[in-house]
């Protein structure tokens, strides 16, 4: 990884991380092949009425020893050894049979699914058609699936990067840029890339009301998409204060802990079906002023 004509002395240490490493690879496997993968689900709400634009899948494992584990955990594992692959595939397919049992419970109020589309799935020349595969196994009509990639997924190989989101668009499939403004992608990617929606980094939602520069990246970014004919959802809102400068922004779609932390899908459920009292709780506030 350090590249040619160099030399490194050998320490016992190096043994343990590489051993540490095919103990995690081995263990992946055993969570794939043993069904330890879960998923989690985090809505998006439209802020005005508190309604459910959609909800995304987050992976997590039921590890045997160390619990329920947060993405964070082990995605980046996943993504050095190619595991990846794996998970994302058994990703696609649980979120969409998840949404199909969402649209039987729900019909029209239920909620679009979208799901992580991880670089190494990006650079797979199956992608469209497996893709098109779960959407048949499934059911699910491609209307409601968004498929979310970061920047730098696509800047791994551009060109055959953006060939797979236009057959992928070409399918009926939603397309979403997830955190935005924190990889090295230029303006023009807004351009290029086939996307329905952006999603603005939390970095820049947790930084609100302390620093003005947040707001002006905020609103240069809700600006630009909204030229471009791009949706806007602000991730990561936590606080009212945050809630109130994003309405202020004249931003309509939000996620964060403010309103809901990734939940199982039996607490969608209850959401869905109005069980849960989010919208009134969360959204009528007294006094909130109408939006322009
Ligand atoms: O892939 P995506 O950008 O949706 O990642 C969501 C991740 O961010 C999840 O792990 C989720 O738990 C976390 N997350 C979601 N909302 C918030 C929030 O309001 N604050 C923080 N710190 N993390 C959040
Ligand atoms: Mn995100």
């Amino acid at each position: 990884a350090t590249g040619r004509a160099t030399f490194t002395f050998y320490e016992p240490r190096m043994s343990a991380i590489v051993v540490n490493r095919i103990q995690r690879e081995g263990e992946l496997r055993r969570a794939i092949a043993q069904n330890e993968l879960r998923l989690h689900y985090q809505p998006t709400f439209d802020l005005p009425t508190g309604g459910i634009v959609n909800v995304k899948a987050l992976v997590r494992w039921q590890h045997p020893e160390l619990g329920l584990l947060p993405q964070g955990d082990f995605i980046a594992a996943a993504e050095a050894s190619g595991q990846i692959v794996a998970i994302g595939a058994w990703v696609l397919h649980e979120a969409c049979l998840q949404a199909q049992r969402w649209r039987r419970l729900a019909a029209a109020n239920a909620p679009m699914i979208c799901v992580n589309l991880p670089a190494r799935q990006l650079q797979q020349q199956s992608l469209v058609g497996d893709v098109a595969e779960v959407l048949r196994s499934t059911g699910l009509d491609p209307s409601w699936l968004e498929l979310e990639i970061t920047e730098s997924a696509v800047m791994t190989d551009a060109e055959a990067a953006q060939w797979s989101l236009n057959a992928l668009r070409a399918l009926g499939v939603r397309l979403a840029v997830d955190d935005f403004g924190t990889g090295y992608a230029s303006l023009s990617y807004l351009r290029d890339i086939p996307a329905h929606t952006v999603k603005i980094d939390r970095s820049f939602v947790a930084g609100l009301g302390t620093d003005v520069a947040n707001s002006a990246i905020i609103r240069a970014i809700a600006s630009l998409a909204g030229d471009l004919g791009i949706e806007v959802t602000a991730e990561g809102i936590e606080t009212v204060e945050q809630l109130e400068l994003i309405l202020d922004l004249g931003i309509v779609r939000g996620q964060g802990y403010y309103f809901t932390r990734p939940l199982p899908h039996d607490a969608i459920d209850a959401l869905i079906m109005g069980a849960a009292p989010v919208s009134t709780h969360f959204f009528a506030r007294p006094g909130r002023r109408a939006l322009a």
